[in-house]
């Protein structure tokens, strides 16, 4: 490392640690947030949302400071992307020193060592123990396209399943995999075809007998592949183990070793999807890790590189070498940084032991949205797993969607420094995806405010 770089990095890191706290030093957004939102407004597309009407400087562990000075609590990761914690050090170290030694060569013109060992690496830590190769690209979006690519062309065949309530990504393949119109798809037609959608067995929404979710929802969905596509022409069933955007939705138990098995049968890829349940979210590396399906490829990116833009498919060494020289890549796919970051990710994960945590967060906050859903009885349900967690609000009474009172707690929490994401088809899901370096404190803090959020509605 150059003397400069070493110096700017002591000052980031050990002089000015951002305390692990909430601090408001104004109200938010605070004036020097107002005045760069206008720039926002100015410069960028209308066509992007915001989550919240702040401006970050700065963000380490479990706070985002914005530019006036605000220290705010992340419940978010940026979408469950840093779940290593805001600039992790390890990640940052490994960062630097990738930066000063070389920042592209393009994987597929001249190769490097950093895009191996990622490889490696995620070959060993994603389920199962058979024979597994990798393919690294830059979003989860590009990830799951290659992979429906991939299986296309290993099968033969065509047809895609997919399932209500998913999430896929926003190109146009990815359009069509995805399930929500607005704000996903709403004018952007028209989009891939061979995509077939499935019922969800969405539990709490499940208009059947509970008690037969697993074996009904299996007999539904594989009648209709069979009436409505014929198992013989399906490359790959896809499916987020347990849904994002869709709203926290977990499959009841069983369902997903039996549509694994099922694929199995009919020589179909099993593609999961853990863009935003993996890389220890979920309290397992992968969300498939707890009842131990193996799927054919898996599907990642968010959690895989705490931050940096990277992604990967992973899977059947048989599968993922069915592709012609060639038939894969892309310019940046694999940039040497966001490898160096995802080496420091994974060690990260591996050495501080944040598949615990995650199971730990996740008891803290399970029991802390439960005792709430106990006193306020608009939450309808808290669901999740580790600390992937959600609570979907509804009318008193009624299961009928709240998204009126999601935004008014939302907001409520935004204005105490507590920044949560929505999410579900609905728009009536609070979903809590915490840095998984999230100290206690923290997030007992942090749930305290959301608390009297739900008291003062
Ligand atoms: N698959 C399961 O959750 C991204 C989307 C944010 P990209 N989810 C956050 C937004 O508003 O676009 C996601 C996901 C699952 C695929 C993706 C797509 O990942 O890296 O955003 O392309």
């Amino acid at each position: 490392m150059s003397t400069r770089a070493k110096a700017y990095y002591l000052r980031m890191t050990v002089e000015t640690t951002l305390v692990q706290e909430r601090r408001l030093v104004t109200a938010i957004p605070g004036p020097k947030s107002l005045e760069a939102l206008k720039r926002r407004t100015a410069a960028t597309s209308a066509g992007l949302g915001i989550a919240i009407p702040v401006v970050i400087a700065r963000a380490q562990d479990a706070i985002l400071q914005d530019v006036d000075g605000n220290c705010i609590i992340d419940l978010g990761s940026g979408i469950g992307v840093t779940n290593v914690g805001n600039s992790a050090s390890r990640v940052v170290d490994r960062v630097i020193e990738q930066v000063q030694s070389f920042t592209h060569t393009c994987f597929t013109v001249a190769p490097y060592l950093g895009y191996i060992e990622v490889c490696e690496v995620l070959n060993r830590i994603t389920p199962g123990d058979n024979p597994k190769k990798s393919l690294l690209v830059n979003s989860g979006a590009e990830a799951v396209e290659n992979a429906v690519k991939i299986a296309r062309h290993f099968t033969k065949r065509q047809a895609v399943v997919v399932f209500e309530h998913a999430f896929h990504g926003r190109t146009n393949l990815t359009m069509a995999l995805t399930a929500k119109n607005v704000p996903y798809k709403d004018g952007f037609g028209p989009f891939a075809g061979e995509i077939y959608r499935m019922p969800m067995p969405y539990p709490y929404r499940w208009v059947g007998d509970a008690a037969s979710i697993t074996s009904d929802a299996l007999d539904l969905i594989t009648q209709k592949i069979e009436k409505e596509i014929g198992a013989q022409n399906v490359a790959a069933i896809l499916i987020e183990p347990i849904q994002g955007e869709g709203g926290f939705i977990v499959p009841p138990k069983g369902f997903l070793p039996g549509l694994a098995d099922y694929a199995t049968q009919n020589g179909i890829v099993f593609i999961a999807d853990e863009v935003q349940s993996g890389f220890a979210r979920t309290g397992d590396f992968f969300a498939c890790d707890d009842e131990d399906v193996v799927p054919d490829l898996i599907v990642m990116a968010k959690g895989i590189a705490g931050g940096l833009p990277l992604a990967a498919v992973t899977g059947r060494a048989d599968i993922m070498d069915s592709v012609h020289a060639s038939g894969l890549g892309g310019t940046y796919g694999g940039n040497p940084i966001a490898c160096a970051a995802a080496l420091g990710t994974i060690e990260t994960i591996e050495e501080d032991n944040l598949v615990d945590r995650a199971n730990e967060i996740g008891a803290i906050l399970e029991s802390s949205l439960q005792a709430l859903a106990k006193r306020f009885p608009i939450i309808g349900e808290v669901r999740g797993r580790g600390a992937m967690q959600a609570i979907e609000l509804v009318y008193p009474g009624t299961k009928q969607p709240n998204a009126e009172a999601v935004s008014l707690i939302i907001q409520y929490c935004q204005s105490q420094g507590v920044l949560l994401l929505t999410a579900g088809t609905l728009n009536n899901v609070i979903r809590f995806l915490p840095p998984l370096v999230i100290t206690d404190e923290l997030l007992l803090d942090a749930l305290s405010v959301l608390e009297e959020g739900f008291a003062r509605l």
